[in-house]
């Protein structure tokens, strides 16, 4: 498979003033017609005509209305069209119900529905399937099912048949269709301008009642874009559709929202705290592509940051505000750690804007996405909040309806602001976590922190050059006020030193607050300090941050054999825990320990091969430690965190929770699972039932209730998702394999549905010690089932690929046998082109 080069983009030869879609839907032969005006682009000279399309059978063509035969080629077709405007009409005849790719036009459970980005519009008929081709669409579906739906706004419908028409030019990835048995939640929003908005949440029936939660996300996520962005809604309707076979979360398709089951519906009894949180962010991330990614979207792929770094910036910022913004915070860096920073730190490590790559579908990526909005983040820091807003509104009065790139979005700050942000491009283009290094020194009252900046090696980039960090930093002084309030510190150097005057004493400081760019802080310092930070900082992530550091300190003198300073940790942690002025969502993160995989890195940088086993073993370690030092606190804090009021999936009700969830593993550990077979028993949500279920399996005690809870939630699938989780992600490190390989010959292990598969061997490569256990049996059981999927789902299977993307951390008995299992892989007859590219890129 060849590589597609940034650098070679040109323009289109001919733009598309409209487009007519008709559908004649059938499970096997779905005829497509489509009549297409083509207009030259004067900013081409070439008139070569070229349309993308794949597995496609060509009924006929015609050009102005005269027959003709294009010549058929690799990935489309060519034809002889004439210099001026013209109009193509095609038909083409597709089968929705073989379709296992789940990209294009294809059926779940007895409905039809699309997955157009970022090329599936291609499979569904022959078009310019770029982004920087955008047109107007208007949509007839024909079929025997009572509910049609395309984007836009409702033109007319029958017995049978529905139109659909959408003004606002779009690029085909945007493009949608579902047809099915549905009913709708409907409810509607009235905006800024006091347009009305007709709102329909479209489930299955049966599903009705998980529906109520999507909603009201939506209409908040319709307010807050208002209110913080000044972005109204632009069309008469808007709808969201649940589907069970998806291969992502979500997607923003134009006014009809296209969404995994498990992204969207919700209800106390079937639905995690965790769950709703990500709903509501779901739910917010697709509509706020309405105006970042759908009226301004990307000139081309190489730009997809451009929508998804911003998109998730939003996202997250919306999150802070309906929730706690420091616990937001904790949690994004967490997963910023434990999925970009592995990728970045690996051979899958690539820029936010990437030169080239084989398969646009391997790129939707934690770089692009996550690295993406810490981007963002880092430019609002460097310009500050009020310049942040006016450069967005410059933005989006720039680039509205136009495919734009990242150099248009950085080049709008620079001219919004005044600021040069030349050295601050690096970030798009340049790979890799950097290492800060901090030392310090103090004298006659002036206190200095020396910075100096390293970014490693990545694939395709030995060299790196100095990032311009903006480096979030505050002192705190030795009773524990803070002497110097945060201050943003801009290092663009190697090495730079700033300096604070006036000070009595020597300072702690507090630096990378907010996590204010993600790179990694190498500093040394003594757990005091840290205890001192985790009780004093005023900055709440950084206080965290001293405390998850301390933990961290401690599992890797376990595991290196040196000494630990567990009771550092074990007596502020304990401060903490009972310091009611904090959110127990904050004391629940405290309380939680750093990832094995996050460890492994931190041993790797230090130039120690690390063994998953003695890593998981420091962290059981540790937890019986905490949990005997704990012994004390834990019934009284336990009690104080049991919320009596009926369910809300609200931050209040989920911190009590989270922390009497962490607190019950503690206790879990003394009474050999009395206090979870009592939850369990008692449990009227799924928080505390999945909970009580985990600390079950911890201690072998699960047997009965594994049982109750699958008779309980059989004929529900995305429960039954948990049920099969639930059981990898609990297996002793020695079992995990072989629970996997039983749990796939269940009857109820439907392979082909992509949740399905992600939930049992998604977390078999996230139980890190079980994966890699010596065996080698959870490589070569991932590689033989990643064989059998990759020809019926080639998306799911190269992104799995990515359980072995560390493998060059380890040993070399452990290397050999993740890279004969990607050699497996890679030697299998028809490998897709995506699992192809993902082996190759990390076998290196
Ligand atoms: N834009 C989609 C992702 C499409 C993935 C295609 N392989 C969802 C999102 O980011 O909102
Ligand atoms: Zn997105």
């Amino acid at each position: 498979p060849q590589p597609i080069y940034l650098a070679d983009y040109t323009p289109p030869n001919w733009l598309v003033e409209e487009v007519s879609l008709t559908f004649v839907l059938d499970p096997r032969a779905t005829r497509v017609r489509s009549t297409i005006r083509f207009t030259p682009n004067p900013a081409t000279t070439s008139r070569d005509f070229f349309l993308h399309g794949e597995q496609l059978k060509l009924i006929r063509a015609a050009i102005d209305g005269a027959g003709i035969t294009p010549e058929l080629v690799d990935g489309g077709l060519k034809a002889e069209v004439p210099g001026t405007a013209f109009t193509w009409e095609s038909e083409v005849e597709i089968s929705p119900q073989t379709n296992t790719a789940l990209e294009g036009l294809y059926m779940s459970n007895g409905m039809y529905c699309t997955q157009c980005e970022a090329e599936g519009f291609r499979r569904i008929t022959f078009y310019p399937d770029r982004p920087d081709v955008m047109a107007p669409f208007k949509v007839r579906i024909e079929g025997d099912l009572p509910v049609l739906l395309s984007n836009g706004n409702p033109t007319g419908s029958g017995d049978g048949w529905a139109e659909w028409h959408d003004p606002w030019p779009k690029p085909a990835y945007l493009f949608a269709l579902v047809a099915g048995e549905l009913i709708a939640r409907e409810d509607s929003f009235t905006t800024m301008s006091g347009k009305e908005v007709d709102l329909k949440l479209w489930v299955r029936p049966g599903d009705e009642g998980k529906t109520a939660f999507g909603m009201e996300a939506l209409k908040a996520s319709m307010k807050w874009d208002e209110q913080v962005y000044g972005r109204e809604y632009d069309l008469d309707i808007f709808q969201i559709v649940a589907v069970s076979d998806f291969n992502m979360g979500a997607m923003e398709n134009k006014g009809l929202n296209i969404f995994n089951t498990s992204a969207v519906l919700a209800s106390s009894k079937t639905s995690t705290d965790a769950n709703f949180e990500r709903i509501e962010a779901i739910i917010a991330h697709e509509y706020f592509h309405n105006w970042t990614g759908n009226r301004i979207t990307c000139r081309d792929w190489f730009q997809l940051s451009l929508k998804e770094g911003l998109t998730v910036f939003r996202d997250q910022q919306f999150s802070g505000d309906m929730r706690s913004k420091a616990v937001c915070r904790i949690n994004d860096v967490i997963a910023l750690r434990g999925r970009q920073f592995r990728e970045d730190n690996g051979p899958l490590a690539h820029q936010v804007q990437p030169d080239s790559f084989v398969e646009i579908n391997n790129f939707y990526t934690a770089t692009i996405y996550e690295k993406g909005a810490e981007l963002i983040g880092m430019m609002k820091t460097l310009v500050g909040e009020e310049e942040y807003y006016k450069a967005l509104d410059l933005y989006f009065t720039r680039h509205d309806g136009e495919a734009a790139t990242i150099e248009d979005w950085v080049r709008v700050f620079e001219d919004s602001t005044g600021r040069d942000l030349t050295q601050f491009r690096r970030w798009y283009k340049q790979a890799g976590t950097p290492r800060l290094k901090v030392m310090e020194d103090f004298k006659d009252g002036t206190y200095t922190l020396h910075f100096e900046q390293e970014t490693p090696p990545t694939p395709g980039q030995d060299k790196k050059q100095p990032q311009h960090i903006p480096i979030a930093v505050g002192l705190i002084g030795p009773n524990g006020d803070e002497v110097v309030p945060t201050r943003v510190l801009e290092m663009t150097e190697t090495k730079q030193s700033f300096t604070f005057d006036g000070l009595g004493a020597k300072p702690t400081p507090s630096i990378l607050r907010h996590f204010s760019a993600p790179v990694i802080v190498q500093r040394d310092s003594s757990p005091a300090e840290r205890a001192f930070l985790l009780a004093h900082d005023t900055d709440p992530f950084n206080k965290w941050e001293a405390g998850r550091t301390l933990a961290k300190d401690v599992l890797i003198a376990m595991v290196t054999g040196e000494d630990a300073p567990l009771s550092n940790y074990l007596e502020a942690l304990a401060v903490m825990l009972r310091d009611d002025s904090l959110d127990p969502a904050f004391r629940a993160l405290a309380l939680g320990l750093p990832g094995q995989d996050d460890l492994a890195q931190t041993l790797f940088d230090a130039g120690v091969t690390p063994d998953p086993q003695k890593i998981h073993r420091a962290g059981e370690t540790l937890k019986q430690a905490t949990a005997e030092h704990l012994h004390d606190l834990l019934p009284r804090l336990s009690a104080e965190m049991e919320v009596n009021a009926p369910f809300k999936p609200n931050a209040e009700q989920a911190g009590k929770r989270a922390l009497g969830l962490e607190l019950l593993k503690l206790t879990n550990r003394m009474d050999g699972g009395a206090a979870a077979q009592a939850l369990y028993d008692k449990a009227d949500n799924m928080t505390h039932r999945l909970g009580a279920l985990g600390c079950l399996l911890d201690v072998e005690k699960g047997a009965d209730a594994l049982a109750d809870f699958r008779s309980r939630f059989d004929g529900d699938a995305l429960v039954m998702d948990k049920w099969f989780a639930m059981q990898v992600a609990h297996a002793a490190p020695e079992k995990a394999a072989d629970v996997t390989a039983t749990l796939t010959q269940d009857p109820a292990f439907n392979w082909k549905n992509p949740n399905r598969f992600r939930a049992v061997f998604g977390a078999l490569a996230m139980n890190q010690a079980g994966f890699h256990h010596v065996s080698g049996k959870a490589y070569a059981l991932t590689a033989d089932w990643l064989i059998k999927l990759d020809p019926v789902n080639h998306q799911i299977a190269a992104r799995m690929t990515t359980a072995f993307e560390t493998w060059r951390r380890y040993d070399a008995d452990r290397q050999d046998m993740i890279t004969s299992a990607l050699r497996r892989i890679l030697a299998t007859d028809g490998l897709s082109r995506d699992s192809q590219e993902m082996v190759r890129r990390m076998l290196g």
